[in-house]
């Protein structure tokens, strides 16, 4: 990474460069100088992202809108420039970088120690749509077209299931045919007509950083997906990951349930932070997005599984198997919660 590193304005002398975070889709690692200054180096994924300029116009236009909402500098991510004065690195061979300073004095949780952490995350991500209300949405690259569109995730799903590249179709028949029976409720967002927002579109507990001190939000970070969205999908993906009773991996299926408590927790976080902004119809919704994101999600982890892998970040082989598992588990778990997911919303709301 040395040659990486020597390329941007970086304080001090590198000390190390490691692998950092849990993240699925970026290289990411922590870079320490002998200040000691502590900074954050991406290798962009360009087979994930097609458009990485347009990707970075969003992030420098973002997080610049997001810097003049607050005095505090850890309110907003800062790119560190490149020596010759780039916000970002593009090198010969086509691969992408960017270095952010690291947020210090904060934590990043893959999972919440308490609800309070999940009704901090739920103020942040409320607070990120609310700070947003006001940035010209058509300005915004859309760097994964229909990232979000459901239907066209079962698209996608019903393509590798056809071409079965990685020859692993015969061993998933029955989490295929699970999924396909979902199929029907995949438009149900989509073919509302609910307004799009700026929204963040990947807001797991792991794309927060809250304030070690106090745990409350200091900021949203991984803003490669920031594109006109629906509030519901930034509810529901939190939901998704954080109000999960087990890892997004877990093997054990009977650990996997959706928490009641932590889903009111992050609801009355995320619906205070939004203010006013909703529509009634829009916080009606957001059960809807939990159910829709945890099962798109697992859509994606298994088309992947069938294509071999080639999109989410795998440790291990089975993983992205073992993960839309979890995602199956998880609607399963709601399904029986349906109607206190739906009380819990209604009684907020009021
Ligand atoms: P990915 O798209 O792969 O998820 P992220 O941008 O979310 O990439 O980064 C991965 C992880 O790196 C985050 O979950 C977080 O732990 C850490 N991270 C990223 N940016 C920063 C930062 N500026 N300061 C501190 N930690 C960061
Ligand atoms: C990816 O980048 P990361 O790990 O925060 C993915 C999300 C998925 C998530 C599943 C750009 O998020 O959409 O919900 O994995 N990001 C992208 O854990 O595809
Ligand atoms: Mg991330």
């Amino acid at each position: 990474m040395e040659k990486i590193y020597s390329q941007f304005a970086i304080d001090g002398l590198p000390v190390s460069c490691a692998p950092y975070g849990s993240g699925h889709i970026n290289q990411t690692y922590l870079l320490v100088t002998s200040r000691p200054r502590l900074y954050i180096l991406q290798g962009l994924n360009t087979h994930v992202f097609k458009n990485m300029d347009g990707l970075m116009g969003n992030v420098i236009a973002v997080t610049e809108h997001l810097r003049k909402k607050s005095s505090d500098p850890r309110a907003a991510l800062r790119l560190v420039p490149t020596v010759d004065g780039k916000p970002y690195l593009h090198t010969k061979d086509d691969k992408y970088y960017r270095m952010y300073d690291f947020v210090l004095d904060s934590l990043c949780l893959d999972k919440a120690e308490t609800p309070d952490d999940l009704y901090q995350s739920g103020v942040a991500f409320g607070a990120f749509q609310n700070q947003l209300a006001d940035f010209p949405a058509e300005t915004l690259t859309e760097t994964i077209p229909h990232f979000h569109d459901t239907p066209d995730r079962y698209r996608l799903f019903r393509e590798a299931i056809a071409e079965n590249e990685a020859g692993r179709l015969k061993d998933v028949q029955a989490e295929v045919d699970a999924f396909l029976s979902y199929e029907k409720e995949a438009g149900t967002l989509v073919n509302m007509g609910l307004p799009l927002r700026v929204t963040h579109n990947d807001t797991k507990l792991n794309n927060v950083m809250l304030d070690a001190a106090t745990r409350t939000p200091l900021c949203v970070i991984d803003l490669d997906t920031v594109m006109p969205g629906l509030a519901a999908n930034d509810f529901g993906d939190t939901i998704r990951f954080g109000a999960a009773t087990a890892a997004e991996d877990e093997k054990d299926l009977s650990k996997v349930e959706m928490s009641l408590e932590l889903y009111r927790a992050y609801a009355s976080g995320f619906l205070k932070a939004c203010g006013d902004r909703l529509t009634e119809q829009e916080i009606d919704t957001l059960p809807w997005g939990a159910k829709l994101m945890t099962l798109e999600c697992g859509v994606r982890f298994l088309t992947d599984y069938l294509n071999g892998d080639v999109y989410f970040h795998v440790k291990y082989e089975g993983q992205n198997l073992d993960r839309c598992r979890t995602q199956l588990k998880f609607v399963r778990d709601m399904e029986t919660k349906w109607d206190e997911m739906n009380r819990i919303i209604a009684e907020l709301k009021a």
